[in-house]
């Protein structure tokens, strides 16, 4: 039987909560590095003595610093000797820009390794079976929190793309903006705030181009500490993006990233097109082509090689129906703002030809609803937590080692 009170208890003395209690510890420091570890994935470990005692524990802060592992370890010195590490991703086995953790816990006299998540990443993976074969007890017991938390980087690895989240706020009855396009605000100062705060988080934050013609957005995070600067990014397979667009100026000097237009490719650009993207290519913009006529898959492929792990979505309604209908959309955050519009033409947050059946409409789960104030946040994921690389889609395909990180 492979409950996890029997996996648990064949390898190690330590009672099953007592590793539950732990991995639970080890999601919740490994969160901390939400915004700082991507594109890797957020990682936490925790030293436990014999007794179940916590000695250390520890996270993975920066993409490029020390592992989770190497953290704990050092906080915990001399007593890892005889230790076991519980770890949310199986420890890797490379020398990457770190690493590898596997000779680090040998060499620290660690007795038993209990991971909840094996390492997708053809180049890091083996930490285990290189522990095993040292002579060290390694134990996978798997754990909702922690494949939650390795879902972006999962994501990245198996499907060649990024893990893609939109939000939008709307009226109770599913308005986003009046007819006009009148949309500041729906929702209130909370809600903004929360959305600024996901901006400093993520890698890239991604809107098309009728929000940029109509709402001019910056897309940058304001009035919080930001873990990072999201690449902005507009869809807009025809260039329509003006010069002067909000997007297309830096609002702080480190920010040396320019900005992304997903434009259609040359062979289907016309020559008024064509001379629209080399203005903009000469104002700095990084333009990457979108391959088949508006399929948004290759452009997603290409940003997850170019080391983007996390999307925002903010906009439009064309943008989130092509990507629902790729089956790209993997959460939406939905703020709810206490207002009944009431209007035939009011805009809506998703557009498009839906099937002719409900039952042909993928249907997502609800994780969470929330207040933000005088809002409810509703949290919705499409993206099954076991998914497996067929479940990609069509364009959907297994990163070769060649282009992992
Ligand atoms: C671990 N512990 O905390 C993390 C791991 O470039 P590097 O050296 O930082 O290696 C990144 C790879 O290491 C990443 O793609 C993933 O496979 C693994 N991440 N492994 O043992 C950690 N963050
Ligand atoms: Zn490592």
């Amino acid at each position: 039987m492979s409950t996890p009170h029997s996996i648990a208890t064949e390898g190690t003395p330590l009672h099953p909560n007592l590793i539950r209690a732990a991995l639970d510890r080890a999601v919740r420091i490994a969160l901390r590095g939400h915004g700082g570890a991507e594109p890797n994935p957020m990682v936490g470990c925790v030293l436990l003595d014999p007794h179940g005692e916590q000695i250390s524990e520890g996270f993975h802060r920066q993409c490029g610093g020390p592992h989770a592992e190497v953290e704990a370890l050092r906080a915990a010195g001399d007593r890892a000797r005889g230790a076991t590490a519980v770890v949310t991703l199986e420890p890797c086995n490379h020398r990457g820009r770190t690493g590898p953790c596997s000779e680090a816990l040998l060499a620290s006299g660690i007795a038993c390794v209990i991971y909840a998540v094996a390492d997708p990443n053809p180049l890091a993976q083996g930490g285990a079976a290189r522990l095993r074969d040292a002579g060290v007890r390694v134990l996978h017991v798997p754990h909702a929190g922690a494949a939650e938390l390795a879902l972006p980087f999962l994501t990245r690895m198996r499907c060649a793309r990024p893990w893609i989240t939109a939000k939008w706020a709307q009226s109770i009855d599913g308005a986003v903006a009046l007819a006009n396009g009148e949309s500041q605000w729906l929702s209130g100062t909370r809600s903004r705030k929360m959305v600024h705060r996901e901006r400093g988080r993520v890698d890239a934050i991604l809107t098309g181009i009728g929000t940029v013609l109509e709402d001019d957005p910056q897309l940058t995070a304001r009035g919080v500490s930001r873990a990072r600067i999201a690449q902005r990014i507009v869809y807009d397979p025809d260039a329509r993006t003006p010069l002067d667009a909000k997007v297309m100026t830096k609002d702080r000097e480190h920010d040396d990233r320019p900005t992304t237009i997903l434009v259609h490719a040359a062979n289907e650009r016309d020559s008024a097109t064509d001379a629209r993207c080399t203005a903009l290519a000469a104002r700095g913009a990084r333009l990457v082509e979108l391959g088949q006529r508006g399929l948004i898959a290759p452009a997603m492929q290409f940003l997850a090689k170019d080391g983007v792990a996390t999307v925002l979505v903010e906009g439009g309604g064309g943008l989130l129906g092509r990507l629902l209908q790729e089956h790209l959309l993997d959460e939406a955050w939905v703020f709810v703002a206490p207002l009944l519009v009431a209007d035939d033409v009011a805009r809506r947050a998703a557009r498009g030809h839906a099937p002719e059946a409900l039952a042909a409409i993928p249907r997502a789960r609800l994780l969470a609803v929330r207040q933000r104030g005088s809002d409810a946040l509703l949290h919705y994921r499409w993206t099954p937590l076991d998914r497996k690389p067929s479940d990609a889609g069509s364009t959907g395909r297994s990163m070769s080692p060649r282009e992992s990180p």
